[in-house]
């Protein structure tokens, strides 16, 4: 007798992409629902083509995501390291052999059990979290887990790898991270993609972009590497890593020598023009000059200057600037971001639609964080105090020096780690390592996969992809409040954040009730409107109606002409002077490693992300290795350089400096100009280092803190290369 097979019931879910990338996609999930007991498959995700940013599509990244989701390679069940198996890298799908399962139960006590001896003995201080934005979801990226670490008394992680120093700018000048819509950018004339690698790292913008071109705009990209974005534009300008001040104080040299700002607007929206324009109009910051630092030609930089300034009166459609992170991963980034954020307050691109600048939107998200993290919780414990701050961009110091030498400070006995793989992310990697690998060190990792970080765990905890979780999430990179519906189940026995840190707490013996808070509870409290300062264009948004709607566009103001022009008129600033902040000016200062290491160390290091990772994310997934493959284990070096060390395509070189020293495949091509030389971030274990070494482009980089906001600057790095031998065996 034939049967046939019934056609299996598909649903399908609004899902939010989590992932670290501003474009925070609407994500429609094709579900497979499982019959007579077999759990629901996700089998499609696609764009949703209802949301005016994803615009039906994902990047090649998240496009395979159900390679990530069902990877044989994920980390489904609680682990404790085996009894005398050392810490340290283990090799790629044999790390289990390190660990042994145990059930959540015993996991939870083993946990709880070492924190209370660790925090009775040492202090709550000696036990540090460290998170970052493996999920930029409000309640993974921060909720449960700081009432956690609230009530514990642990040490707070300040959390600055990524976008301090920017956001620190953009708050000097504008009180607030907002700016140009996305989809503005199709009304303008000319687009600056300023230290950002749009077609990589922020793809959504792309079609705007296009639109724009379409209808005549020019792009021009600001990049030392020449990005697939910079390709694609209609000019780069290779400048020199970590002079983007000089290149702005040049720019508003020539605008304000030619009266080209917008008086107007200036009067109206900015405080401190008369002496920001006497130091612009210094002649140290005219073009000749500003050249020579920059490596931009002078008549370029002029050109630049007078098309930005002159783009409404040329083309009718405004200037707008897509300032990204790259700028501020430098020394001096903070003032390089101010000094990119006063242009457009210079000549009023903000008056038009299309016109501005972007370095986030994510101000325009006030969640209520404060209910979410609840940091009163830390006067409950047993420090009675708020406690002390650790920088997390000197990990590799707090867990190798900090406290030693002072009785009064804790040094780290315990590292709960968890959305982040600092093993691989964070700078000065062997100072991390060092820590990591110690014996008297805790160690819990809460993770997907066996990633680098994992490696040096005592405890491991399986987490879910977004697939299986619900969350309620903004964007910092456009202006639509998603929610996150679960597709799926959690695989294997992962936790989400919330649940693990909640079940921690109360097997900690915390009797607060907001242990109990479970995802919904805390979604309403996070869009709750207790706070009376809360803006119109953020209330009314409920958990229902997210979940009805899926995205909701924010209300935010328009003109009488129902357009949003953020910072169109003084009512936009948050400021103290309540305008646009054009001072202290921008100073150009060369970044102290340069002016120290040059001579030793004469090449500018970019490690740079990559196209087809997540930061580290997707690093370890064949389907994106592949995809990565050109640039894997690469280095790339302008043809002038590598011939003055002897150097061609295919060899083998060492890239070193004080810090460290790793070995790559040299590539002599034209993405950087001389004196740069750039290499990818990837996971550390690949042995893409031929030296084996189990280090990565963060073995180069250094704990040295931006000017303002306390980040990280990776690209503020100088190195030496030489040719090698490689090492087999
Ligand atoms: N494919 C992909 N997408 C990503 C990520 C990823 O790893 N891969 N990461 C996500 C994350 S965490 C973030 S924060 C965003 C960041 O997105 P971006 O801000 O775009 O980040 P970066 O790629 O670090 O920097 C952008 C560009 O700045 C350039 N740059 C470096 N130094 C300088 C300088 O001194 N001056 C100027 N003008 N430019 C400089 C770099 O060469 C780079 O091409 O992207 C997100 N999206
Ligand atoms: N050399 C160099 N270093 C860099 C950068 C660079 O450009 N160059 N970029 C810097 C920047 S901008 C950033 S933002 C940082 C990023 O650093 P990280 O935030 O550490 O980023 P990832 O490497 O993507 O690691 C995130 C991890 O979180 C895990 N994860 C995802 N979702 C969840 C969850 O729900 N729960 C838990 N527990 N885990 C989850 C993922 O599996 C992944 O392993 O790296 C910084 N480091
Ligand atoms: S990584 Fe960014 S572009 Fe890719 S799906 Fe996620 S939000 Fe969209
Ligand atoms: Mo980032």
């Amino acid at each position: 007798m034939a049967t046939h097979s019934a056609v299996p019931a598909l649903k399908t879910v609004h899902a939010v992409c989590t992932h670290d990338c501003p474009d925070s996609c609407g994500v429609l999930v094709t579900v497979e629902v499982g019959v007579g007991g077999a759990p629901d498959r996700a089998v499609k995700v696609q764009g949703d083509p209802s949301h005016p940013v994803t615009r039906g599509f994902l990047c090649g990244k998240v496009a395979k995501y159900l390679d990530r989701v069902y990877s044989p390679d994920r980390l489904l069940y609680p682990m404790r390291r085996k009894a005398g198996v050392a810490k340290g890298p283990l090799p790629k799908g044999r790390e289990a052999e390190a660990f042994e399962r145990i059930s959540w139960d015993e996991a939870l006590d083993t946990v709880a059990g070492k924190l209370t001896g660790i925090t009775a003995e040492f202090g709550p201080e000696s036990v540090l979290p460290y998170s970052y934005a493996g999920t930029i979801g409000q309640l993974g990226y921060g909720s449960m887990d700081r009432r956690f670490f609230h009530r514990l008394g642990a040490s707070q992680l300040d959390r600055t790898i990524c976008a301090s120093a920017g956001g620190e700018a953009l708050k000097r000048v504008y009180g607030i991270k907002l700016g140009t819509r996305p989809e503005d950018f199709a009304h303008a004339g000319l687009i600056v993609a300023w230290g950002a690698n749009v077609h990589g790292n922020n793809i959504h913008l792309w079609p705007f972009i296009e639109e724009a071109r379409r209808q005549g705009a020019r792009l021009i990209v600001i990049d030392p590497y020449r990005t697939r974005t910079a390709a694609l534009a209609d000019e780069h300008l290779a400048i020199q890593p970590g002079t983007d001040t000089a290149l702005a104080l040049g720019m508003m040299h020539v605008i304000l020598s030619m009266g080209l700002e917008d008086k107007e607007y200036v009067a109206e929206c900015t405080h401190g023009f008369a002496e920001l324009r006497e130091y612009a109009l210094r002649a140290e910051h005219a073009p000749e000059h500003v050249a020579e630092v920059t490596g931009i030609p002078a008549h370029t930089i002029s050109k630049l200057a007078l098309d930005y300034a002159n783009a409404f009166k040329n083309t009718r459609r405004p200037a707008v600037i897509r300032l990204n992170y790259g700028v501020q991963r430098s020394e001096n980034g903070g003032t390089a971001a101010r000094a990119v954020a006063m242009l457009p307050l210079l000549v009023g691109a903000w008056k038009h639609k299309g016109g501005g600048l972007q370095l986030s939107m994510s101000g325009s998200f006030p969640f209520d964080e404060k209910a979410l993290q609840m940091p009163e919780l830390m006067l409950a414990s047993p420090l009675g105090r708020a406690a002390r701050v650790v920088n997390m961009n000197e990990l590799g110091s707090a867990l190798t020096s900090l406290g030693r030498d002072d009785a009064d400070v804790p040094s780290v006995k315990a590292l709960f780690v968890y959305n982040s793989n600092p093993a691989a992310v964070a700078p000065n990697q062997n100072d991390v390592l060092k820590g990591m690998r110690r014996e008297d060190l805790f160690t819990v990792v809460h993770e997907q996969f066996f990633t680098d970080t994992a490696d040096y765990a005592d405890v491991l905890l399986p987490a879910p992809s977004f697939l299986e979780l619900k969350d309620v999430q903004g964007a910092y990179g456009h202006s639509f409040v998603q929610i996150n519906m679960p597709a799926i189940a959690p695989l294997g026995e992962a936790w989400s954040n919330v649940r693990l840190f909640g079940e921690l707490g109360k097997r900690m013996g915390f009797i607060e009730q907001c242990f109990d808070d479970v995802e919904d509870d805390l979604i309403e409290q996070a869009l709750r409107d207790a706070d009376p300062k809360k803006p119109a264009w953020f209330a009314g948004i409920t958990r229902e109606r997210l979940e009805r709607e899926g995205h909701i566009p924010l209300q935010l103001p328009t003109n009488v002409h129902g357009e949003t022009l953020p910072f169109s008129s003084a009512e936009w600033f948050r400021t103290p002077s309540g305008k646009g902040e054009l001072v202290p000016v921008p100073v150009f200062v060369a970044p102290t490693e340069s002016r120290a290491n040059a001579k030793e160390y004469p090449l500018e290091f970019l490690p740079r992300k990559a196209d087809n990772y997540m930061n580290t994310t997707f690093a370890n997934v064949p389907v994106h290795q592949r995809m990565e493959s050109r640039t894997e284990g690469i280095l790339e070096m302008d043809a002038a350089d590598a011939m003055a060390r002897g150097i061609g395509s295919g060899d083998a070189v060492e890239v070193f400096n004080g810090r460290g020293a790793i070995q790559l495949r040299a590539l002599v091509n034209q993405q950087v100009g001389r004196g740069v030389v750039a290499a990818r971030l990837d996971w550390s274990k690949l042995e893409r280092d031929l030296s084996g070494n189990r280090s990565n482009v963060n073995a180069l980089t250094s704990e040295r803190l931006t000017d303002i906001g306390g980040g990280a600057t990776f690209y503020s790095t100088l190195v030496e290369v030489r040719k090698v031998e490689v090492q087999h065996g």
